[in-house]
């Protein structure tokens, strides 16, 4: 069996004690050695039945997912790969070996398992289903990386590599964070096919769809600053222009056909396309920063 011991498995937890023992027992009968719970105050007794099953326990300070898995990297994990998973029994633990072994044999710094290979039957609704795919589509629209599922959260990195995408995020947004981040500071990322599977009878989602998909949508957006500024600043610029064109348009029918002048909507019009033509040029010369900095990062680091 391969050695686990500089693996950390992190399950943050909230709610979860219908599932958390066999989660914690399937990592251990997998041969992983340290199995970290970070609860977020549940209200049932996820805490005591996890450290029964043998994992360390703590409680996060703060609120969200994301903050959990920030204070567990920074605070309690001392080895240098984490996998991470869901306490819920959607991901299996059989399948650990396949997301930690591209670390650990191939010096890669990040493994995505994609649940899209193998979705099983009511593992995500329909809605749940679309809200990724335009948000895996946006994604590799904007930063020109296919990575099939950037909200998976099974996934494993070095200790080293989150330390430096050092994510914000308090909630759901951490996946696509740490996902932009790998990028940013172009790390090797590889996709592995996971399996996916539907909650068990008792066991209930802590996640919102519309709050946050719209969070994680917004995430997306804030993070393509600094990856792809022409794309957002460009696409405020093209709102901007476009809404100066419509009033434009209007103003110059009225002139023309009604011998009608709207002197306030004229304005309306010359200001919103200046405005659109300058957050454009922004986003070019920003675009154009970015490619030397990420090209002379490439030089120093010796990176491909
Ligand atoms: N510590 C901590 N854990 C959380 C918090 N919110 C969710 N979790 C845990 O994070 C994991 C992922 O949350 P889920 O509710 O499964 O979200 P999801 O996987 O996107 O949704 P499902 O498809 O329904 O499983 C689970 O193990 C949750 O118990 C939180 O605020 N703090
Ligand atoms: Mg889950």
């Amino acid at each position: 069996m391969v050695d686990y011991g500089d693996v950390t498995v992190l399950l943050p937890t909230l709610d979860e004690a219908a599932t958390v023992t066999g989660v914690v027992e399937g990592f251990y009968g997998e041969g992983f050695e340290h199995v970290l719970v970070i609860d977020g105050r549940s209200s049932d007794d996820t805490p005591a039945k996890a450290a029964s099953a043998g994992a360390t326990v703590v409680s996060q300070s703060g609120t969200g997912k994301g903050q959990a898995i920030r204070e567990a990297v920074s605070d309690y994990i001392d080895t240098q790969y984490v996998l991470m998973a869901d306490a819920d029994a959607t991901y299996r633990p059989e399948e650990a070996h396949d997301i930690v072994e591209p670390l650990m044999e191939e010096d890669v710094d990040h493994v995505i398992g994609n649940r899209f290979a193998n979705l099983g039957g009511g593992a995500m609704s329909r809605l749940n289903q679309v809200g990724n795919t335009l948000i895996n589509r946006a994604f590799a629209f904007i930063h020109g990386y296919e990575f099939k599922d950037i909200l998976s959260g099974y996934r494993a990195f070095t200790r080293e590599s989150f330390q430096e995408i050092n994510p914000q995020t308090q909630g759901f947004g951490i996946e696509t964070e740490l996902s932009v981040g790998c990028i940013e500071q172009n790390h090797d990322v590889e996709v592995v096919p996971i399996h996916y599977d539907a909650r068990p009878a008792g066991s209930t989602t802590n996640l919102r769809p519309f709050r946050d998909g719209s969070i994680i949508i917004l995430t997306l957006y804030r993070l393509a600053r600094t990856n792809n500024p022409l794309f957002y600043f460009g696409s405020l610029g093209l709102i901007s222009t476009l809404v100066g064109v419509g009033f434009g348009g209007f103003v110059g029918y009225r002139w023309f056909l009604h011998d009608t002048a709207h002197e306030v909507l004229a304005l309306v019009a010359a200001f919103g396309i200046i405005f659109g033509f300058q957050l454009l040029m922004f986003g070019l010369l920003s675009d154009l920063i970015v490619k030397l900095h990420r090209e002379q990062m490439r030089q120093l680091n010796g990176r491909e």
